[in-house]
């Protein structure tokens, strides 16, 4: 059968399942990646038989066979999430300063749902970085480099009617401004809920951005990946978005589970020989991969602009 998008999938998918854990679960997904001391190392998220969520680090040297720390993280909690019972969820790690940082979801009962930042030297201590951004508020990623001497994060605020992916400045990663809209038209694949996923890569063509969408159907949304190529000087300009995506669910462990019809990238990884690593979660439930190269992914934008 021929493969019509850049990724492919990895024959051992999905690479970690709850069987795989070694504590109680009932899903294991939508995981932060990135490369720490020469491994992959990902942050999964992790539930178990009560919905809570824990997160645990899993290392691997090939990025496919993962070593899952049993003892979760411990992460610090602002007053305000304590005060309105949060849960984390969705992380992605961003290297930057010598250092990473952590972006997350936070839901607050009552409040709904935000996001906060965290950093960490050896994904063992985590010191809370800033705040909890305003409700609603979800997908927050921070990029890799500073632009023009400033933090640079993608957000995405959502009140049900579209929802789109703002790019915002910091100078200080507490306070965020000079916000703007990701002009990526929408869609049939992409109608809603566009949401940056993995942590941008600099190519000379521009900021790569993996990012999820959804499509509105018959029975409920189904979740699209696609890639954006953004401005390296200014990435709340659009250079390239693409028409096409690069992953449906069409996989029954990406049909079925807690909720169907669902691919969702939290990371990306570059190992050695240039093969790029998208771990993506199926369904909601498992952690799965496909890998391509950044140079295919550019390609794959350029040659299919929106
Ligand atoms: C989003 C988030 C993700 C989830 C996705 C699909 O709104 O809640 O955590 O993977 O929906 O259910």
């Amino acid at each position: 059968m021929p493969n019509w998008s850049p990724l492919t999938r990895h024959p051992s998918n999905p690479i970690i399942a709850p069987k795989d854990m070694p504590v109680e679960c009932s899903a294991v997904f939508n995981s932060a990646a990135v490369r720490y001391n020469g491994k992959v190392l990902l942050l999964l998220r992790v539930e178990d038989y009560q919905r809570k969520v824990n997160f645990h680090v899993a290392t691997s040297d090939d990025g496919v066979k993962f070593d899952v720390n049993p003892t979760p993280i411990r992460y610090p909690l602002r007053d305000v999430e304590k005060q309105y019972n949060s849960l984390r969820f969705d992380m992605r790690i961003t290297p930057l300063d010598g250092t990473f940082y952590v972006c997350h979801a936070i839901w607050m009962t009552g409040l709904g749902c935000s996001f906060g930042m965290a950093k960490t030297d050896d994904f063992v201590d985590f010191e809370a970085v800033g705040g909890v951004a305003l409700p609603s508020n979800r997908n927050a990623v921070l990029f890799p480099e500073r632009i023009g001497g400033r933090y640079c994060l993608m957000q995405r605020p959502f009140d049900n009617s579209g929802g789109k992916i703002w790019v915002s400045y910091s100078p200080d990663l507490r306070y965020w401004g000079d916000s703007l809209p990701l002009d990526i038209p929408t869609t049939v694949w992409n109608y809603s809920k566009m949401g940056a996923g993995a942590t941008p890569i600099r190519t000379p063509e521009g900021w790569l951005i993996i990012y999820h969408a959804t499509a509105q159907t018959c029975s409920a949304l189904n979740y699209y990946l696609s890639v954006a190529l953004l401005d390296l000087d200014d990435p709340r300009k659009v250079r390239t978005a693409c028409s096409k995506f690069i992953l449906q669910p069409e996989e029954v462990y990406e049909c079925v589970g807690q909720v169907p019809n669902v691919v969702f990238t939290c990371g990306a990884v570059e190992m050695d020989d240039k093969t790029l690593n998208v771990y993506y979660a199926g369904a909601d439930s498992v952690m799965c991969l496909a890998q391509t190269t950044v140079r295919d992914l550019v390609d794959f934008c350029l040659k299919n602009p929106l």
